[in-house]
């Protein structure tokens, strides 16, 4: 019967931590890999950096892996790889897309990759996205530390009475490694909205006031659900325009998030979870020992 397991994530009576567990013995069977060590989510604009990681071992589509959809993004791949993290033994899970909450599909879809990587080993979870930016001082191409979050999704990756702690969610110590590394990094606030449509400037003035540096639709669910998991996280947004309102620029389309910049004050030999850095090899060891 074992080949016959529902592992339906919309069906409540499936438990999401077995879809997770189903998705890693794939991931474990079609990389070679039993097990990994840091995942990575790459959002808007991010997608060079898991080519700096090292050599890519394994690519599998996630169609093929329980639990995961195509790309729903244009721009975005719908693939996972296996990354050997330069001279080491070590691996990376790197996941080219994400599910948004916004897609309709559930809040246990958004944080099916953060399970599965928990499910598959990983210790260390790198959340990056791309995001509006509330301070004037951040142009288009600036990468910001994300220190905490504002869940104004009105929901919760946790089911039944789970009291997770989220205090220091986004790990002092990892943002602490990444700022010694690149002290140009600022730290921001990130208020995930449900979206897909962007903020008013009224909504952006409102974040403002709550304390939000950064607007986006994605990170937050996930971030709680890694800590749900027992996970490290590290959280970067990509400033990829100014907040509604903030300047006279309209916010992104969809053409023009495909177009998303790479990160201006991060080198490119220097993105995550290598981390900026003058020798990316140095951090990656660093940020897996970390872990
Ligand atoms: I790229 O201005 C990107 N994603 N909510 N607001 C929200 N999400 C975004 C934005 C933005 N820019």
């Amino acid at each position: 019967m074992r080949n016959e397991a529902n592992l339906d994530l919309s069906d409540p009576n499936v438990d999401p931590f077995d879809v997770a567990a189903a998705a890693a013995d794939v991931i474990a069977d079609r990389t070679g890999a039993p097990r990994h060590d840091v995942a990575l989510v790459l959002g808007s604009g991010w997608g060079p950096a898991a080519d700096l990681l090292g050599e890519t071992l394994a690519e599998v589509p996630n169609t093929e892996v329980p639990g995961f959809s195509d790309a729903a993004v244009a721009g975005h791949k719908g693939m996972m790889r296996s990354v050997r993290i330069a001279d080491t033994d070590r691996r990376a899970l790197v996941f080219g897309t994400r599910t948004h909450f916004y897609e309709g599909k559930g809040v246990r879809a958004v944080v099916h990759a953060v399970r599965t990587a928990a499910a598959a080993g990983c210790s260390t979870i790198v959340l990056t996205n791309g995001c509006g930016g509330l301070n004037p001082e951040w142009p288009p191409g600036t990468a910001v530390l994300i220190k905490d979050h504002l869940n104004l999704t009105a929901n919760s990756p946790i089911e039944g009475a789970n009291f997770v702690d989220l205090t220091d969610l986004y790990s002092a110590d990892l943002r602490a490694i990444a700022q010694e590394i690149n002290p140009n990094l600022d730290e921001g606030v990130y208020a995930q909205f449900r979206g897909p449509h962007y903020e008013t400037p009224a909504e952006v003035q409102m974040a403002k006031v709550l304390g939000a540096d950064l607007v986006g639709m994605s990170t937050g669910l996930e971030a709680i659900a890694a800590r749900q998991a027992g996970m490290k996280v590290l959280g970067l947004s990509l400033v990829t325009n100014a907040a509604a309102g903030i300047s006279e620029a309209r916010c992104p389309t969809r053409k023009s998030s495909r177009l998303a910049k790479r990160p201006h004050n991060v080198p490119a030999s220097c993105l995550p979870p290598s981390l900026p850095v003058s020798d990316p090899r140095s951090i990656a060891k660093e940020l897996c020992h970390v872990a």
